[in-house]
This record gives C-alpha cells, sequence and structure tokens, in this order.
C-alpha cells in the first residue's frame, strides 16, 4: 500500500479545509488561523486572581517593568539609589515621561505598552497616563483577567510558583484557590541554585535538611517536592540555570539535581523545565534589570538527557550562541522540547531567526514562544507580537512545501499551528482538556 505522499493526510479533506491552497491563499489562511487559535502560555509570572498581592496589573506595573528600567537608566540621569526611593507611581511618572515623552518608543518593551494602550483604546499619546490610569482603577481583577486573556488569544497560562518565597508560599499553605485558566509550576531556583540561602526554609517547613544537603536532606527534599506537588498541582518543575551550568557536577546543585528533583519528576510523571545562561545580577543596583546573558555549554543538557532517558525535559536558553545547538540536542533526544525565545531572545528579529532554524531542524516539533509576562495586559502585546512574527515565517515554508509539490490545505496549518502552540504543551505536560 502506498501512502500518496502529495495528498493531505489532515482529516479534514472532504471540507474547505482540505482543498489545496493558492500560493497567495496562503499568508491569509496561516494568519487567520494564528489568530482563531487560542494558545496555552507556557511560561509567565502571572499569578491567577485568587493571589490577590501578587497578580500585577495595570499601567503603573506596565512602566516599571524591569525591562522598562533598564532602558530608563539608559536615558536618564537618575540614579537606580534614588529611583528606589521613589512611589511606584512617580517610578511610571518618571518612566513615562523618558521614554514616552522625552524620546520615541520604539523599543520592543515601550512600544508593547503602546499596545496595551491602543488595544483598550486608550489614547498613546505624551498624555496618555492620567487617562489610562483612570482606566484600570475601574477594572475589577475577576472580570479584568478573562478578558485579557481573551484579547491574547490564550486559553491559559503557565505560573512560576516558588514553594520557597516568602510572600507566596503561606498563600499556598492557607489553600490559594485554583482557577481554571492558571497552571501551576514548581520553581526549584532556591533549591538548586542558592541551597546555602535557602535550605532554612525548608527546616521551616519541617524538612530534615541541612546546609550540606547530607544525611536525610535528599529524601527529605524529595518528600518536601511530592508535598508541594500535591499542593499545587504543578504541570510541570523548573528552574532557571546559569551560563556556568555543568552536570554531572560533584556540586550541591548537580546532588540536589541528580538525587533528588530528577527521580521526584520521574515518580511524579512531571517534565523539568530548565532554563539555562542567566548571568544573575551584575549590576544589582538596578535589581531585576540587573541579570544578564552568558553562552551555556550545553553538554550539560546534552548529559542529561542521554543519562535520564525516562526523565522529559524542558529547555529554553538564553543566548543567541546557544540556540542551534539546542535545536541539534533536540534531534538527537526525544525527551527534549525546545520552548521559547526567553528573555533577551524576545525581539521580534531574533524570534524570527530562531523560528525559522527550528522550523527547518525539528518541523513543529516544538513550542515556539512563551510571553514571560510578569504584568497581566504584557501577554496582550507579547502574543500580538509573536503572531505577528510567525506568520509570514510558516507562511513561506508552507509557499517552499507546495512548491516542492506537495500542495497545503487549512488543515494542515490548523493541525500544525494546533500542535506547535497547543498540543506539544498538553501531551508534554499532561495538561489535557483542561489546559
Ligand atoms: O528566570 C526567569 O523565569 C526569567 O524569565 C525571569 O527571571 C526574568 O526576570 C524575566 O522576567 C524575563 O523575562
Ligand atoms: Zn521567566
Amino acid at each position: 500500500m502506498t501512502t500518496d505522499l502529495l495528498k493531505s493526510s489532515s482529516p479534514s479533506s472532504i471540507s474547505a479545509d482540505g482543498v489545496p491552497l493558492a500560493a497567495p491563499q496562503i499568508f491569509s489562511a496561516v494568519r487567520e488561523i494564528l489568530s482563531s487559535t487560542p494558545f496555552i502560555d507556557i511560561h509567565t509570572h502571572l499569578f491567577a486572581p485568587s493571589f490577590a498581592d501578587l497578580s500585577l496589573w495595570g499601567i503603573d506595573e506596565l512602566l516599571t517593568y524591569h525591562y522598562l528600567e533598564a532602558e530608563l537608566f539608559r536615558s536618564s540621569d537618575v540614579t537606580p539609589e534614588h529611583y528606589w526611593t521613589l512611589s511606584k507611581s512617580q517610578q511610571a511618572d518618571l518612566i513615562c515621561r523618558t521614554l514616552f515623552v522625552e524620546n520615541s518608543p520604539i523599543s520592543e518593551a515601550t512600544r508593547g505598552v503602546i499596545a496595551v494602550l491602543h488595544a483598550f483604546q486608550l489614547p498613546t499619546g505624551d498624555s496618555a497616563l492620567a487617562e489610562a490610569r483612570t482606566f484600570f482603577k475601574q477594572q475589577n481583577l475577576e472580570s479584568h483577567v478573562p478578558r485579557v486573556l481573551q484579547m491574547a488569544g490564550l486559553s491559559s497560562v503557565i505560573m512560576t510558583n516558588d514553594p520557597l518565597d516568602p510572600a507566596e508560599a503561606p498563600l499556598w499553605l492557607n489553600g490559594a484557590a485554583s482557577h481554571h485558566q492558571f497552571h501551576a509550576v514548581l520553581r526549584l531556583d532556591r533549591i538548586l541554585n542558592t541551597w546555602q540561602q535557602h535550605w532554612q526554609a525548608l527546616a521551616t517547613q519541617g524538612y530534615a535538611v541541612d546546609a550540606h544537603a547530607s544525611g536525610k536532606s535528599i529524601s527529605e527534599v524529595r518528600r518536601f517536592l511530592a508535598d508541594w506537588a500535591k499542593r499545587m498541582r504543578p504541570v510541570y518543575m523548573a528552574c532557571s540555570l546559569p551560563d556556568t551550568f555543568e552536570f554531572p557536577s560533584d556540586s550541591l546543585n548537580g546532588l540536589l539535581l541528580r538525587d533528588a528533583v530528577l527521580p521526584s519528576c520521574h515518580e511524579l510523571k512531571l517534565p523539568l523545565s530548565l532554563m539555562i545562561g542567566v548571568r544573575k545580577q551584575v549590576n544589582p543596583r538596578i535589581r531585576l534589570a540587573g541579570d544578564a546573558v552568558g553562552r551555556a555549554n550545553l553538554i550539560a543538557l546534552e548529559n542529561l538527557c542521554r543519562d535520564f532517558p525516562s526523565n522529559r525535559f524542558l529547555a529554553s536558553v538564553l543566548s543567541r550562541e546557544n540556540q542551534h545547538e539546542l535545536c541539534v540536542l533536540a534531534r538527537k533526544f526525544n525527551n527534549l522540547m525546545p520552548f521559547g525565545c526567553w528573555w533577551f531572545m524576545n525581539n521580534p528579529s531574533i524570534v524570527e531567526e530562531i523560528t525559522r532554524e527550528r522550523i527547518e531542524m525539528l518541523g513543529a516539533s516544538f513550542i515556539p514562544q512563551h510571553s514571560d509576562a510578569r504584568v497581566l495586559e504584557q501577554v496582550i502585546y507579547k502574543w500580538a507580537n509573536t503572531r505577528r512574527t510567525l506568520a509570514p515565517i510558516l507562511a513561506e515554508n508552507y509557499r517552499l512545501l507546495s512548491e516542492d509539490g506537495r500542495p497545503v490545505t487549512r488543515g494542515d496549518i490548523q493541525r500544525d499551528i494546533t500542535r506547535l502552540f497547543r498540543s506539544n504543551a498538553e501531551s508534554w505536560m499532561n495538561l489535557g482538556p483542561r489546559a
């Protein structure tokens, strides 16, 4: 039985979805399907409404986003020390004046704020701030959240939850209400990267651990992870790692990863997300804006994928120089899922470059993007940017496929876009229909 390669196997070959598209129709079909398919945002720093105090939203939070703070200090004489003495609204006033009035908001991050105001039909000129403040004051979080996710074309978002965060942990311990559009993640940076500073927090929660992670520490860390997995029902565990990350290693990080985290992920059937390449606090004066990037040695990731074949790894790398290697590693290990254009990679010119090579090397077997949103309304511009950047790239690949002799249908395009922005995540994270 020969399969007819030239004929699409997508189920809807009889309906309009099955009709081969002419080359000029491909781009608009891709754009329509990108905008009509609800995405899953697999990495954000957003919180469900029940985490009210931790949920950042509204114009003052949008303006004081650490991406904009980094840009403020380049265009203003204010010292970081003085900036931190200002109130949130004074900081927002200063950033608005400096980056949106005295300069053109042409950077990706400043354009983002303009796009959010425009999405709410709010003015975007020099006097925008006052009217925006009035508008956001009138919003009720319970109804604002689903509206914003709808505007961003998202069915759900995945949070970043730290069981050792002094502000967040008590909310979970007191039974924070879940929300059907927000899924939890067990974030392990304090355990894997700064054990010396944080082992006592585990001890305070009743786990017999010590500074050297000796004695019962490993089994107690595993008990800690199991307890928090029951409490949070996370869809994966995650950790950001420095550019100097090595594995295997005799360090505490290496030991905790090998003997506690990986076995727990395996037992709990949870993937481990590794975000590799951050150089923390190269300039601590500017706080969250003070992190930078370094090229990592991805042999560590290669060793993890090879030596732990029954663990699943999500990976995003911060350095541009590591992107190609990650693609190649994913061709070697099917327990590795590359995802997103993380942080300093999340700029249209670089998203384009990364996505093109991923499609050429991995087809649709990767997760193109996540928003990393810290402020609720950021998902509106970050996903609009992603849809705008990806439409011509996907269309070009379909045009080439059609030129090479295989007609393309809407059904094909819908299947691939659903896989890229939904089913890869659903299958990898046991998200299933609730996502
Ligand atoms: O480690 C992370 O999850 C990073 O995304 C954040 O730490 C970073 O500050 C950020 O907001 C990047 O967009
Ligand atoms: Zn993040």
